[in-house]
């Protein structure tokens, strides 16, 4: 299998690092795509991923899964421990419920706001809508506050343990610096939070 991965873009560091998270990093062959060099528009790359996104996996049997969730949930399981998706069915909802939440109420009201408002991103999302970006960017924010709440009480985003959930909320965190945006700066349980998910995705 190949894992097409783009270094510094959340949603190929959201599959990398919950390999890192399993130690299975080293296990998986990777070949990188600039998206910067716009290499993810190329037609042979087309034909890996329809709809032009990294990441993307290739099975063996030439299977394609180009949405990082679903290639979480393939590397879940073909490498089971440690389990980051639940281990029963409450685990597993509450984990894909917290997972989801963060993954639409943050990570992508963040990337409407980053899309539209950056000019590094202006060749890809063109025109660039500034009403879009400030939509995503109150959300986002209002989204953080919350999750900050939330982890005042639990050490642990799902489930009351480390989970894919707290994996996406890492990376959506790491990635917020780009708009000079640092939540784990800014909130105080999530400043605590971030360096306990740091240790266990290694
Ligand atoms: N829903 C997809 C989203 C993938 C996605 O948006 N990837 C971004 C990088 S973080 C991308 O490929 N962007 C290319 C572009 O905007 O042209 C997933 O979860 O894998």
């Amino acid at each position: 299998m190949k894992l097409y991965h783009s270094p510094q873009a959340p949603n190929p560091e959201r599959v990398t690092n919950f390999l890192k998270a399993k130690g299975k990093l080293g296990e998986v062959e990777i070949e990188e795509i600039s998206i910067m060099k716009q290499e993810h528009k190329a037609p042979m790359y087309r034909e890996v991923s329809p709809f032009a996104q990294v990441p993307a996996l290739v099975l063996d049997d030439g299977t394609k899964l180009t949405e990082s969730r679903a290639i979480c949930t393939y590397f879940e399981g073909i490498f089971p421990e440690p389990n980051l998706m639940g281990s029963d069915p409450k685990e597993k909802a509450l984990i894909e419920m917290w997972d989801r939440r963060v993954e639409l109420m943050l990570f992508l009201q963040f990337a409407t706001w980053f899309r539209n408002a950056h000019p590094v991103m202006a060749p890809l999302e063109n025109p660039q809508s500034p009403e879009s970006a400030a939509k995503g960017e109150k959300n986002a924010k209002m989204f953080a506050k919350k999750i900050d709440e939330h982890l005042a009480s639990t050490d642990w985003v799902a489930a009351d343990r480390f989970s894919i959930a707290d994996i996406t909320l890492y990376c959506a965190c790491g990635f917020a610096g780009v708009m000079k945006w640092k939540p784990a700066e800014e909130f105080e349980n999530i400043g605590k939070w971030m360096p306990r998910a740091k240790e266990k995705i290694g």
